[in-house]
């Protein structure tokens, strides 16, 4: 069974993509389970080229320092010819209204969606598409913001094998299991993001340990003074609970116990992140450094990427009619 999860390089890896994500990929994945760092994902938006294809590196680093097999992983980009082969097929499969009804479309465009947006906006859930179809991906794991997108996926798979022929396997949406939701340390009514305009409250997996110690001291609490874990009248508190219980396995409960003050409890959520992000940090630093490893584990990513998608693709255009 293949399942396939994405990591968009839209900035800087943070906690929250590590300690709901990541770590869980590392730590529960099954062997046949493939990951991949989206970076044509990046581009429907206004974004810088030089940044990217840094954000891109840093990712691939931080997936093998948290411990995921590089036989596992590929970066899209690597695949570009066979994916943007595979987009087109798609696109000339899938209506212009399907695209349209997005949810992730209409909120991204805004107002005036459709005369400014990038039509990339319009079309990356057909790439998004492409990306399982060409691996053949039995499972997607996604959270509901990217559930219609997997639909739109089952729905093209399908009218594709009954037009043309059975090519495609028919991809499933799964949730993955709850993980810790991280919120944004400054704004705790909002999750922790990568592309967040203000960065301090957001905690970036390569931030040194100073840097980590000053936003954990800084977050945003409240003036209750009550060491409860109440995450509808008290988020930022919760968020800081939720974050020790992650990184110690403790139920945020049981950490609201342990503390008595907000002072004492921001210094453990600190050193809890600076001591179970440093050893991701240091390896994906040496990667990083020693750029000649970094470029053979995505060089055998994408032969192996390649492999398991060019004969779905050459079986895909000769049923079209073309190629
Ligand atoms: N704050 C978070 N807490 C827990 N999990 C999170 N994830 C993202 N933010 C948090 C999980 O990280 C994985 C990869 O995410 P993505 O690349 O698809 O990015 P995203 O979900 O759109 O959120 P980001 O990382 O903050 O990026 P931008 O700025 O582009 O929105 C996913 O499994 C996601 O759930």
């Amino acid at each position: 069974m293949t399942r396939l999860s994405g990591i968009t390089p839209s900035g800087h890896a943070h906690a929250g993509n590590y300690l709901g994500a990541i770590r869980r990929w590392a730590r529960e994945g099954a062997p046949g389970d493939l990951y991949f760092v989206s970076d044509l994902h990046a581009m429907t938006t206004p974004y810088h080229p030089q940044r990217l294809r840094a954000h891109t590196r840093e990712l691939l680093a931080v997936l093998i320092a948290s411990g995921i097999e590089p036989d596992q992983m590929f970066v899209q980009s690597d695949l570009i010819r066979e994916v943007g082969a595979l987009t087109w097929l798609l696109e000339c499969t899938c209506a212009y209204g399907e695209a349209a009804r997005m949810t992730q479309f209409k909120e991204k465009a805004g107002k005036d969606g459709k005369v400014t947006a990038r039509l990339g906006l319009l079309t990356y859930p057909v790439l998004m598409a492409a990306d399982i179809l060409l691996q053949g991906a039995d499972e997607v794991p996604v959270g509901d913001d990217q559930e219609q997108h997997v639909e739109l996926a089952r729905a093209l798979a399908r009218r594709f094998n009954g037009t043309f022929g059975e090519v495609f396997v028919v991809p499933r949406a799964v949730t993955p299991q709850a993980g810790a939701r991280i919120r944004d340390l400054a704004h705790p009514d909002r999750k922790m993001d990568k592309s967040a305009g203000d960065v301090a409250g957001v905690i970036f997996l390569m931030d040194a340990p100073d840097l980590v110690r000053r936003k954990v001291k800084r977050a945003v609490t409240d003036s209750l003074d009550r060491l409860e874990y109440r995450p509808d009248d008290q988020p930022g508190l919760a968020n800081l609970l939720e974050i020790v219980a992650a990184c110690t396995g403790k139920s945020p409960r049981e950490v609201a116990d342990s503390f008595d003050s907000y002072g004492t409890l921001k210094d453990a959520a600190a050193e809890a992140l600076i001591e179970e992000l440093r050893p991701i940090r240091d390896t994906a630093r040496t990667l990083l450094d020693d750029p000649s490893e970094l470029d053979r584990v995505r060089a055998d990513g994408a032969v192996r990427a390649r492999e398991r998608g060019t004969h779905r693709l050459q079986s895909a255009l000769r049923l079209a009619g073309v190629g």
